[in-house]
């Protein structure tokens, strides 16, 4: 990472303005003001710290939540300058924190690369926390400077002496800006461990001191040691992932990569250390310099033959695991999210590296070469039959004039904001559902049997599947690479299973394909996970529903054991219409859990792990698998 190392004086610090707009409009500078950003200002200030550890100063991190609802973030880097700023005649640690950065962190080439998410620096995490403390060890001494609301509660200070250097930050996010204060522990973690695969040989810690979790990540295979976490419960066809880096003037391509037996594409790019989930210039890369090797090495050794196309980018990239991260000194991110990377003169530099190194590979490895080549053609050959299945599909729709499916009881309301659909295994508990629904804008959609596994199937046999087909029809948003969230027939999809371990069983089966085939609607929150409840209790004439072992053991304290006669309801087929109705389906009475997808890497693993080949793994995580959602109200 020579290239990135900068010799840096204070006066390179550009200043522009006091933190008042940083109070006034959060949400510009972290983005939110609810969960999600409260964990941005953490993120903030260990990017700075990853930012020293880039520079080659830094190889420690640490990150404690404290019980006083406090985070506490620790690094062994040079410390924030602490000597006299000559423009503003302040310390240069007051000047980083509490002034506003232009365009980025720091203006011109003081400190070049920079990754906080939005790039501006600490003084916002300042600015938004109603108490901070710095303490910085540097020049032989510790310097400790305390804040409060962005303001300065004092003078910088020593406080005493040391050998060592590094920044100490520990903040209390304000509650007049945030809707919780809740740092989690999971959501953290996620994040420090995919900040430790990306900046090899880094040590980052996490303890939560509220609970005594810990956990502390150290990969001395950098983003080698990521592509083989992420295929670790999967059947890879080489062992060793496929890596380079290469340096071009002051920007750094760092590829892993390793193919899998596995359908599906796993690809993840970041640029300097932030997640690029719209892809860009980097991304284009490396599949335009991907498909062309493939393609000519499978010429030149006869795999395809004259007169047959060319494998396509999708056939290349079935069962491929990737990490693609560049670092570069001026990152421009674009697109919606801003996390599309726009930089152009990246795209040669990735395709020319990754076509370099990627044809040296497959001729000094011609049976890897063949078995990931033999697995490409195998995809060409399904995607064809899928590509003919969906076309029957569609034609044979056509001819139907787009038919419903037959067992589906549809709304009457045609605003899909107002429709629902209710997914449920089973005909007695449809017919339940059928009687008790409001047939307004409640549709019902009963699935027979057991759902296919798709993450062990191919798509053309995923899509010749009945199951499978009637729900696309009644989505009628298409599936798979057609799949167009506009479309949607119902904003909100419910699954309505049975609170056993078959339930979630099927539950997991029709998230996995959601996932793979209309992953939109997961990160639009469109898909839900209905209610129901695990037992009534009836005590003379009143009657109780509880939904779980904890609700009915308070309920009973609370009543006495007496006279009661508790019901275990074991299937939703044992409620009849009204209850059913009353308990899981009425929006004024009913809890539904949204599905959401915060963090694809985990729900990467989490799918490969439910429905992959391993048993053990996933009866430990269905027993647990609340972990996929997050409750709501709704
Ligand atoms: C500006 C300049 C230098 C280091 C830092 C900022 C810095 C900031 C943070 C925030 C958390 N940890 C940090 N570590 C370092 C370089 C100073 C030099 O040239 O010695």
């Amino acid at each position: 990472m020579d290239a990135l190392k900068k010799e840096y004086d204070a006066s390179q610090i550009q200043v522009l303005e006091g933190l008042e707009p940083v109070r006034k409009r959060p949400g510009m500078y972290i983005g939110s003001t609810d969960a999600r950003g409260l964990h941005h200002l953490v993120y903030e200030v260990v990017d700075n710290s990853v930012d020293e550890a880039m520079a080659g100063f830094c190889d420690s991190i640490s990150v404690t939540l404290k019980c006083d609802g406090s985070a506490y973030i620790e690094d062994n880097g040079r410390g924030i300058p602490v000597d006299t700023h000559p423009k503003v005649g302040k310390s240069s640690l007051e000047v980083a924190l509490t002034m506003l950065h232009a365009g980025g962190k720091f203006g011109g080439d003081g400190y070049k690369v920079s990754g906080g998410l939005h790039g501006v620096g600490v003084s916002v995490v300042n600015a938004l926390s109603k108490k901070l403390i710095a303490v910085i060890k540097r020049n032989g001494k510790i310097y400790q400077m305390s804040f409060k609301r962005g303001e300065p509660e004092g003078d910088i200070e020593i406080i005493g002496d040391t050998g060592e250097t590094g920044t100490a930050i520990q903040f209390w996010p304000d509650d007049e800006i945030f809707e919780t204060l809740d740092f989690l522990f999971d959501t953290l973690k996620a994040r420090l461990r995919e900040l430790a695969f990306l900046n090899k040989g880094v040590r980052i810690a996490i303890n939560d001191e509220r609970d005594g979790k810990q956990s502390v990540y150290c990969f001395e295979g950098g983003i080698v040691s990521f592509v083989k976490y992420l295929n670790k419960n999967k059947t890879t066809l080489h062992s060793e992932p496929i890596y380079f880096c290469t340096e071009k003037d002051t920007s750094v391509v760092e590829i892993a990569m390793q193919y899998n037996e596995s359908y599906n594409e796993n690809i993840y790019t970041f640029a300097n250390n932030i997640p690029t989930h719209e892809g860009g210039s980097h991304l284009l890369g490396f599949k335009s310099g991907l498909t062309r090797v493939m393609n000519d090495y499978a010429r030149r050794f006869g795999i395809i033959k004259d007169k047959e196309e060319n494998l396509s980018g999708e056939d290349i990239r079935e069962g491929l695991t990737a990490i693609i991260s560049v670092k570069l000194a001026e990152p421009q991110f674009e697109g919606q999210t801003k996390t599309k990377l726009g930089n152009s003169e990246i795209r040669p530099l990735v395709d020319g590296a990754l076509a370099a190194e990627l044809k040296a590979y497959l001729e000094e490895n011609p049976g890897i070469a063949k078995e990931i080549l033999g697995k490409c053609l195998t995809a060409k050959h399904a995607r064809e039959a899928a590509r003919k299945a969906r076309e029957l599909t569609r034609r044979k729709s056509a001819l139907e004039s787009a038919a419903l499916p037959g067992k589906l009881a549809d709304c009457s309301e045609k605003d899909a904001d107002k429709c629902e659909i209710f997914i449920v295994e089973g005909d007695s508990a449809g017919g339940s559902a059928k009687q008790g629904r409001d047939r307004r804008f409640q549709a019902i959609l009963p699935l027979r049997g057991k759902i296919l596994n798709v993450e062990k199937t191919r798509q053309d046999r995923a899509l010749a599947n009945a199951e499978i087909r009637a729900m696309a029809t009644a989505f009628g948003a298409g599936i798979g690479e057609e799949f167009d969230v506009e479309k949607l027939r119902y904003n909100r999809i419910i699954c309505m299973t049975d609170a056993d371990v078959d339930g979630s069983h099927i539950r997991i089966l029709l998230l996995t394909f959601f996932y793979r085939y209309m992953r939109e609607l997961i990160e639009a929150g469109h898909v839900y996970i209905a209610q129901p409840p695990l037992y009534k209790v009836a005590k003379n004439k009143t009657e109780k529903y509880l939904y779980s072992d904890e609700a009915l053991e308070a309920y009973l304290e609370e009543i006495g054991k007496d006279g009661i006669a508790i019901q275990r309801y074991k299937g939703l087929g044992e409620m009849n219409p009204d209850q059913l109705w009353d308990t899981t389906m009425d929006p004024d009475n009913r809890t539904l859990l949204q599905v959401s997808l915060e963090n694809a890497i985990e729900a990467e693993e989490i799918f490969t792990i439910l429905m992959g080949d391993a048993v053990e793994p996933r009866r430990e995580f269905i027993e647990q698998n609340a972990k996929l959602v997050v409750n709501l109200d709704v």
